[in-house]
């Protein structure tokens, strides 16, 4: 799966700002080489758990090529993954820095670095061949989804009800600590789902959201997964 999706194209404007982005670069990146592609999901295809974000960030995901990997946002997460045990190490910097994630898988429902970190509404439906690929694949091992802001949650809902888990109607609103049980349309286990605010500047710098508030929803998550 991994394999085909870096080489996806199909949303124009975001194969052209990836490109941009990964050619102008931040001056403080100026010696490195940008992955600028599609950024695949991180972590074992067996997870319990999944984290599903919003897409990478340009100077982050986008040059790294590793979901969350080399930004603000993936300090936290991954930092926060770490203090309750399901990450080896805290910090994230490169697609080679030695992080492992224990039963936990990091993805987004887009997989390319939108301008303003806003994908449009078409993108967001082009880019859902990929989630439901990576539900596919999931499906036999997960327990728990944690949706970091309301584009995930938006997102992710109709791939869930596709790969086989019943939503309630109408489908539950977004918000930071919500948590759903889905039970399953055929064989197959019940999924639940957290809420929780994006880890992004916007909500962390703010105070929004801090790495406890982070972390008790991971540690909640990893519980009902089984980790
Ligand atoms: O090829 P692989 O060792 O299964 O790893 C795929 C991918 O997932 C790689 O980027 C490491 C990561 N990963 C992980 O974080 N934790 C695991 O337990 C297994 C793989
Ligand atoms: Fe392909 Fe998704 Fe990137 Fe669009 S956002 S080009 S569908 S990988």
């Amino acid at each position: 799966m991994d394999g085909e999706l870096i080489d996806c194209r199909r949303c124009p404007r975001l194969v052209a700002w990836r490109e941009r982005v990964a050619v102008e670069k931040r001056a403080a990146f100026r010696d490195e080489t940008y992955w600028g592609r599609p950024v695949p999901g991180f972590g074992p295809a067996d997870a319990a758990l999944l984290i599903v974000g919003l897409a990478p960030a340009a100077h982050g995901g986008n040059r790294t090529g590793r979901m969350f990997t080399g930004d603000r946002s993936g300090d936290m997460l991954y930092a926060a993954l770490h203090a309750v045990g399901l990450a080896n190490q805290p910090t994230a910097v490169s697609r080679d820095d030695g992080l492992r994630l224990r039963g936990v898988r990091v993805t987004a429902p887009v997989h390319c670095a939108p301008p303003d970190n806003k994908p449009t509404p078409t993108e967001r439906d082009t880019c859902r061949r990929w989630i439901d690929e990576e539900l596919r694949l999931l499906s036999p091992t997960l327990r728990s989804v944690v949706v970091l802001g309301g584009f995930g949650w938006q997102a992710l809902f109709p791939a869930l009800t596709d790969a086989g888990w019943a939503v309630p109607r109408p489908r539950p609103k977004f918000g930071h600590g919500t948590h759903v049980v889905l039970p399953p349309t055929g064989v197959g286990s019940a999924l639940e789902v957290f809420g929780c605010f994006h880890v992004s500047q916007q909500n962390t710098f703010t105070g929004r959201l801090t790495q406890a508030m982070v972390e008790a929803v991971l540690s909640d998550a990893g519980r009902a997964a089984g980790l």
